[in-house]
């Protein structure tokens, strides 16, 4: 790996906030891609923090550190993910599902669907179906976007989907789902109209979704 990306991906598993920062940003000005940074820099440093964790060398402290570093480097990346002066193209709300705290990919897809001109409306974490609900009416988005980070909380995309049916809140919006434990197959079952494995899939189906 070349040294600038593997010194962000050490800082990010040692939770070294700051550093990462101007890891992110000295590499930015040395013309590394922003993709690059973001896949083999900060997304893989998670998933190394993931596998740590399950080896019961990191606990739940230094997932946490890490996921804060995480996020400053996402920060730092944000204006070059975003490309300035696109017209919004639909309005997409946002959030993870309840019960789960889990909001860095979240927050990638957020950041991306912005970045394709999305107006995006995020409600944050641990999102109960009443908060959907009450969003989609009032800000009545084309679409809306569910993640789930845990085995046990993806269940509740299958409740707040059944909720907002139930509420009427999607005669007219489309609903995509996604997350690391979150499958196609699952995404069917529970009638979503749509899941994406990763950010970029995420925007490519939102325009489908929404403009086809
Ligand atoms: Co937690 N955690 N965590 N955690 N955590 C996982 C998810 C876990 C897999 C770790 C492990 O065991 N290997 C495991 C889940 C196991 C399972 O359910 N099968 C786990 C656990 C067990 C827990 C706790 C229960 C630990 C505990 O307390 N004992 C606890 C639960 C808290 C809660 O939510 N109620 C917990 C807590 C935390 C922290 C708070 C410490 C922290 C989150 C901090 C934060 O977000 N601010 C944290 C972290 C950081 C992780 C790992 C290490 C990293 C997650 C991450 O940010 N990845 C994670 C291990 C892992 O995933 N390898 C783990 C980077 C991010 C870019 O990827 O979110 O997958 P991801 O997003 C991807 C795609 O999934 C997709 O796009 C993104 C990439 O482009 N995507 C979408 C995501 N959402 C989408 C939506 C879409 C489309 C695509 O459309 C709408």
């Amino acid at each position: 790996m070349d040294i600038m990306l593997q010194t962000i991906f050490d800082n990010v598993i040692e939770g070294n906030k700051n550093e990462v920062e101007t890891a992110v940003r000295d590499a930015l000005a040395a013309g590394v891609p922003p993709e690059t940074l973001l896949n083999t820099g900060l997304i893989s440093a998670m998933e190394e923090v993931g596998k740590r964790f399950e080896m019961g060398e990191f606990y739940v402290p230094e997932m946490l550190i890490a996921a804060r570093a995480m996020q400053s480097g996402l920060s730092c990346l944000k204006p070059s993910l975003i490309k300035s002066g696109i017209q919004a193209k639909g309005k997409v709300i946002m959030g993870t599902v309840q019960g789960d705290l889990h909001e860095i990919g979240k927050n990638l897809v957020a950041t991306m669907l912005e970045g394709a001109g999305f107006e995006v409306i995020d409600l944050g974490t641990d999102v109960p179906a009443e908060k959907f609900i009450a969003a989609v009416k009032e800000s009545q988005p084309n679409l809306i976007g569910m993640s789930a980070l845990l085995t046990t909380t993806m269940q509740n995309m299958s409740k707040t989907i059944q909720a907002l049916k139930e509420a009427g809140a999607l005669d007219k919006v489309k609903v995509i789902v996604g997350g690391a434990p979150v499958t196609e197959k699952f995404a069917q079952e529970i009638g979503a109209d749509g899941y994406a494995s990763d950010a970029s899939r995420a925007v490519a189906l939102a325009k489908r979704l929404i403009f086809e």
